[in-house]
């Protein structure tokens, strides 16, 4: 998952911005994960609004708009600036805290933790690497190139190598990139990539050699440079694109996530990968109204006690919006 979203353009983007400064704030410096995606929200309902927005009281009308927001909205548009977020940039706990949580393995806690011990800037990280995980110190190491975001058409190229390789490791593979690439976007933070393999279902044994064949022949051909964690379902590290030329500038070092899933699994996996993150809690909760719960694994009918019975069959995204009622969304269409 990646940690910089990319920037929204519409009318209304001074807005979407500040919303989206205060989600992280709340997300990395107050933990405050309820704010955080109530922001988020916010955002991503005013970025599909077509007219620039007046005032509050027009913002409250959309999905996910609510009086607080609605007055910072106000505020913004009065005086071109917000005295919470002005506080907030000008605070170097808030500041501190919120620039380390962009170091990939660096989370809100450990962020803290590092500013409560003298550790506030990429420089003090450098003199304590050595205390750093494997994890943070390829966040160090990569840092400048993990804060680019990924061009589509790299993006391109990465897919037809990736769906090149995995047919030299096995042809029955099945790969796809999720995350905001399927969803067509323009730029991605990362590489989210979903293996299944018809060997492997939630009723059979566990199959990491599925994974670590896959990981191996991509470290063996030069794509996979570093390994952050490698588990029996789950990798993640880096990877990087072979330039080439001799007289080609390099290619930066981009953030990959593959995750080998059950066949019978594997259209819930797509669905949620895909996203955004956003979609899926709507269409979660549109789940339950219809009486079904949904998540990364499977969807269950949700008895009249409350409990979920067995997972349904899967056989396409298309069978779980249907399952729900839900009319049917191509990837580009699942940005909320
Ligand atoms: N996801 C989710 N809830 C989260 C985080 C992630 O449902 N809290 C899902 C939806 C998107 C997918 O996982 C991949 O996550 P990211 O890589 O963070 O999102 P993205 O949409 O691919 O955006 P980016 O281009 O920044 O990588
Ligand atoms: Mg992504």
């Amino acid at each position: 998952m990646s940690k910089r979203k990319a920037p929204q353009e519409s009318p209304n983007e001074g807005i979407t911005d500040f919303l989206t400064e205060l989600a992280n704030y709340e997300k990395n410096v107050n933990r405050a994960i309820h704010k955080y995606n109530a922001y988020r929200k916010a955002a991503s309902s005013i970025s599909k609004y077509p007219n620039k927005l007046k005032n509050g009281d027009e913002a409250k009308k959309l999905d996910g708009v609510g009086l607080q927001i609605a007055k910072k909205i106000d505020e913004f548009l009065q005086t071109g600036t917000l005295q919470k977020l002005e506080k907030i940039r000008k605070d170097d706990t808030s500041s501190s805290i919120n620039f380390l949580t962009r170091v990939t393995g660096i989370g809100p806690a450990a962020a803290r933790k590092f500013f409560e011990e003298g550790v506030k800037t990429l420089e003090d990280l450098k003199k304590i690497e050595s205390k750093l995980n494997h994890h943070q110190q390829l966040g160090l190491k990569y840092f400048e190139d993990f804060e680019k975001r990924i061009p589509r058409a790299e993006m391109e190229q990465m897919e037809t190598l990736i769906v090149r390789e995995l047919k030299e490791v096995g042809t029955e593979y099945i790969g796809t990139i999720c995350g905001s690439y399927r969803r067509g976007a323009a730029s991605s933070g990362d590489i989210d990539i979903l293996l299944t393999h018809p060997d492997f279902t939630s009723e059979s044994q566990k199959q990491p050699k599925l994974l670590h064949a896959v990981v191996d022949h991509f470290e063996s051909i030069g794509f996979v440079t570093d390994t952050m964690s490698k588990g029996d379902t789950k990798f993640m590290g880096v990877c990087q694109l072979q330039q080439s030329g001799e007289d080609e500038e390099e290619y930066l070092h981009r953030r990959i996530d593959i995750r080998l899933i059950p066949k019978d699994q594997y259209y819930c996996g797509v669905l949620y990968f895909t996203g955004s993150d956003i979609f899926n809690k709507t269409m979660r909760t549109h789940a339950l109204e219809k009486g079904f719960t949904l998540n990364e694994y499977t969807i269950r009918p949700v008895g009249v006690t409350g409990v979920a019975g067995e997972p349904l069959l899967v056989d396409s995204e298309r069978d779980i919006f249907e399952y729900i009622h839900y009319k049917y969304r191509e990837p580009k269409d699942r940005s909320e």
